[in-house]
């Protein structure tokens, strides 16, 4: 049974830009398929190494393997539908599969515009891989896909999806092959050095609007920190990573497990060979502020931090329950441990004007983040965000929803001045540090990180790379009328999608209105309460 794995080559210019990242999935996805004995399994990084359809072809032909896997998020899934097009065409006795967050939550609209897709993984791919996979070397594939829990396929006019399977329960049963990477392709820029994308924890335990990916990963689980030290390990001696993010989307929650964590890499001298990132929540810092000592001196250098929006207007139609002026507290306290700080601001809802824009500006300079990002207000199809905007969202070609690309026309502004907005921030913030901080704050690695990441976002602005400038023809505020995003008309919202979504929408008014009566009920039963004395409401 032979496994091709295909990571498809999808380009957007953001996070891109600090080098090349190695695919999470196929280490996780391999590892889990080697534990059940099923160790032919081959990898293409389409992305990293720019194969087009024609390189695709000829390494399909050379390796005809059994099966095609492909991952995609939402940007990517028309690429992704490419790669399995050319499988078919090339290798049609292979199985096509798909899975990744997009496919998992659109399946409807995958399996209606993409034939060509024979099976989709919902959700967490080591366990429903792994059985898929059995049944396709079993040769009972057809036969058996019913009953295989977290799949949707087409048969005939129809689109089955099998029972949701459960998440990985047992986190710590979890064990990558992250050998099965080119691993002299994937270096991070700020620091010249290989990267690692390790997952320690799964999941979030809030539920911000915007977000898909708390619905993706569903319960919150956090692997035993010292088997994730392992795996760390193991990447920094057999594969010389010299940085690593953790995927994880809310790594810090469970104080006690992140703690546990940062002692085991200290203990096992770890900290002077790796350094790290991570993504988390303004409040975590809050809650564990006298920890921040303790995380820099397990390698923790750089912390990401969702502060989101800069109006607390914003954070609360996000739903991310914090409050603004934590974020300055947050960012203070990450400079005096010495540990990077980069805020994300989300703008682009069709609220924005030019006023809180610039007020987006001047809280980032105000909070003097080392870094400051501005991604376009991205509506995921599967969000609650994406269900309340309705009408409003006018853009259906899936590959522009990059985090780079105004999707929503603010009602105050044409995207390409929204465009010419975000990038006036981001000349302002990095002409500034560049000229009066990063060459002059600190010494050693703090000073050679710092220029480091002027270096990557250079790179990008000469290569106009960077939020794809290059492919809209932006060149400044006097081109910001003639960006052209090329949103592709033509993608609309398949009707099986539709029907489903208006299902989805159809329940939810439902159990609202059952809500509302069973709250009426108990209310009234409040009200009609016996006395003590046996009388009702009534009685004198
Ligand atoms: C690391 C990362 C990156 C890396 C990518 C590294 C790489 N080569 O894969 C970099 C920094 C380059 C990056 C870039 C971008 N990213 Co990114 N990234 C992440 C991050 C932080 C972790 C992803 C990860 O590795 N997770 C761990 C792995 C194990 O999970 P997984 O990929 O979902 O895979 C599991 C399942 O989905 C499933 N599965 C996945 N694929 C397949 C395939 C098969 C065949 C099967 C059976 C199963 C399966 O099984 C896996 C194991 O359970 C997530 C946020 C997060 N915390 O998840 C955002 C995230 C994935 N990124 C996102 C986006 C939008 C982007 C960019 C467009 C942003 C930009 N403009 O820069 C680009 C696009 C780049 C590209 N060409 O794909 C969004 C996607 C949202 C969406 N709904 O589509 C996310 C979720 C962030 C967010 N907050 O919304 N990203
Ligand atoms: S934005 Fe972050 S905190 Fe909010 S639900 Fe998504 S992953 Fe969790």
């Amino acid at each position: 049974m032979h496994v091709l794995l295909i990571h498809p080559n999808y380009h957007s210019g953001g996070a891109e830009i600090a080098g090349n990242w190695p695919p999470a999935w196929v280490a996780y996805l391999a590892g889990a398929l080697k534990t059940a004995g099923y160790d032919r399994v081959t990898f293409l990084d389409a992305m990293t190494n720019h194969l087009d359809d024609d390189q695709l072809r000829a390494k399909m032909i050379e390796l005809a393997p059994d099966v095609v896997g492909v991952t995609a998020i939402t940007p990517s899934i028309y690429k992704a539908e490419q790669v399995l097009e050319v499988a078919r065409e090339v290798v049609p006795e292979a199985l096509r599969v798909l899975g990744g967050v997009h496919a998992t939550f659109m399946y409807k609209q995958v399996l209606s515009e993409a034939p060509q897709v024979d099976v989709i993984v919902r959700g967490e791919g080591e366990e429903i891989f792994v059985n898929l996979i059995r049944a396709v070397d079993e040769g009972r594939y057809l036969q058996d896909r019913r009953q295989i829990h977290g799949l949707a396929f087409r048969a005939g006019d129809e689109i089955v999806a099998t029972k949701a399977a459960t998440t990985v329960k047992d986190v710590d049963g979890i064990d990558a092959d992250w050998s099965i990477l080119e691993w002299s392709k994937y270096i991070y820029v700020p620091l010249g050095v290989r990267v690692a994308i390790p997952n320690m924890a799964r999941g979030c335990p809030f539920t911000c609007s915007f977000c898909s990916q708390w619905k993706f990963w569903r319960d919150y689980r956090v692997r035993d920190p010292r088997k994730v030290v392992d795996e760390i390990e193991k990447l920094v001696n057999d594969h010389q990573v010299g940085f690593f993010i953790l995927a994880d989307e809310e790594p810090t929650i469970n104080k006690a497990k992140f703690t546990e964590f940062c002692h085991e890499l200290i203990a096992r001298g770890l900290p002077d060979r790796v350094k790290w990132g991570i993504n988390t929540r303004v409040t975590d810092i809050m809650r564990d502020k006298d920890l921040l000592g303790l995380w820099r001196k397990a390698g923790l250098v750089h912390v990401s931090l969702g502060t989101e929006a800069a109006a607390q207007m914003k954070l609360d139609l996000f739903n991310k329950e914090t409050k603004v002026g934590n974020n300055k507290e947050a960012i203070r306290l990450l400079r005096e441990a010495d540990i990077f700080t980069e805020a994300q601001f989300i703008v682009g809802l069709d609220n924005e004007t030019a006023e809180t824009l610039e007020e987006t500006y001047q809280m980032a300079w105000d909070w003097q983040p080392d870094l400051a990002n501005w991604s376009m207000y991205t509506p995921w199809p599967f969000t609650p965000l994406f269900q309340e905007l309705g009408d409003k969202v006018e853009v259906f070609d899936f590959s522009k929803y990059n985090f780079v690309t105004p999707i929503m026309k603010p009602e105050a502004m044409e995207r390409g001045e929204l465009l010419d907005r975000v990038m006036n921030n981001y000349r302002r913030f990095y002409m500034k540090k560049a000229l009066f901080h990063y060459p002059w704050r600190g010494t050693g690695f703090r000073r050679r990180y710092l220029l480091g990441c002027l270096k990557a976002f250079l790179r990008a602005g000469f290569q106009r790379t960077f939020y794809d400038l290059g492919k809209v023809g932006y060149w400044g505020p006097q081109t910001r009328k003639k960006v052209n995003f090329h949103f592709d008309k033509s993608r609309e919202i398949a009707p099986a999608q539709m029907e489903d979504w208006t299902a989805v929408h159809d329940r939810k008014i439902a159990a609202a209105e059952r809500k509302k009566a069973v709250k009426a009920q108990l209310a009234e039963e409040r009200a009609a309460k016996v006395m003590a004395c046996g009388g009702g409401t009534e009685q004198m």
